[in-house]
């Protein structure tokens, strides 16, 4: 399967690139950044901005790609502090990706929408049909891009299909989001000793780690389309608040100094956001299942935490 991805150099891509490559898949890469050390030599990386459809236009028209999965975009906390670019690479970003797929005939389109479509107030579980009010930029986008690929699919006969992430965690290091505090409570925690979280220790976002994220975008993507009765999912996972975190990390790194300063607007942000997901949808249409709890994520997640920062003595990827 051809395949080319917008955004590949964040921190989705970083997984999902070999995981793609190692099944076999075609794959081409259209970031802003430069190709990463450990990119797989398979993947063709072109260098480009996703808010000049020109540049997206002439690598489409060559790779022919077969689906095209958008990841690139400016997520929650960067988008607040430069929200016309955010504005600017989530709308138009989007739209020059469908654009894309339309006029060359690319039949599947994968989004990466968020939690971030939700807005405050609404009781958890929240489900996939609540009205979506977000009190952020990259919130207020994400819905945008959720309906216009409905109305390419509609119109257009484009396959569109995605999920609402929870925060991710892996290791490595996010780029610009406000979920971003339970990675550093990991990667920090092992790399410098201490951390000091953003948020309150009640903070309670849904959370996934980061080989759930990967299948689930792997399952719906080859999933039959009669089987799919909408194009966006929630999916979930775990729920901890920041505390069973924290609780989680010092179960395995002892030493560790783990304390909270809620940052008012970083706070403003994860209070809008629902305290859990309702991902019934999912599990009925395609099966979804999550693998990874809290325990077994951290299990799992520390010793490669370990082994990029402590035996490497190595800074982690920084990703864009
Ligand atoms: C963010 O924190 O902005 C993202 C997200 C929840 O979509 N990780």
């Amino acid at each position: 399967m051809k395949i080319l991805i917008t955004g590949a150099g964040g921190q989705i891509g970083t997984d999902l690139l070999p995981i793609l490559v190692g099944r076999g898949d075609d794959v081409a890469v259209f970031d802003l950044a430069p190709r990463p050390d450990g990119c797989p030599p398979e993947v063709e990386w072109v260098r480009g901005d996703i808010t000049y459809a020109e540049e997206l236009n002439t690598l489409v028209a060559r790779f022919r790609p077969e689906r095209l999965m958008h990841l690139a975009a400016i997520l929650s906390a960067a988008g607040e502090s430069i929200p016309h670019r955010a504005y600017r690479v989530n709308m138009d970003g989007t739209r020059n990706v469908l654009e894309a797929a339309r006029l060359f005939g690319v039949e599947q389109v994968f989004y990466t929408s968020t939690i971030a479509v939700f807005g405050p107030g609404l009781e958890a579980p929240v489900g996939d049909d609540v009205p979506l009010q977000p009190t952020t930029m990259y919130g207020i986008t994400k819905v945008a891009g959720e309906l216009l690929g409905e109305y390419y699919q509609t119109n257009f006969g484009i396959d569109f299909r995605g999920v609402r992430f929870p925060g991710l965690i892996n290791a490595g290091i996010p780029g610009g989001g406000t979920s971003d505090y339970a990675l550093f409570m990991y990667v920090e925690g092992v790399r410098s000793g201490a951390y000091e979280s953003f948020c309150s220790p009640e903070s309670r976002i849904p959370f996934m780690y980061m080989p759930d994220a990967v299948r689930a975008m792997l399952e719906l993507m080859e999933a039959p389309k009669a089987n799919l009765g909408r194009c966006i999912y929630n999916i979930a996972a775990m729920d901890p608040t920041a505390q069973a975190i924290a609780d989680a990390v010092k179960a395995r790194l002892p030493d560790v100094q783990l304390t909270f300063k809620s940052d008012p607007a970083r706070q403003a942000i994860l209070d809008s956001w629902p305290d859990a997901l309702d991902d019934t949808n999912a599990r009925n249409d395609w099966g979804w299942a999550h693998q990874y709890d809290l325990e077994t994520m951290s299990d799992d997640l520390m010793p490669q935490v370990r082994a990029l920062i402590g035996m490497d003595g190595g800074e982690p990827a920084v990703h864009a």
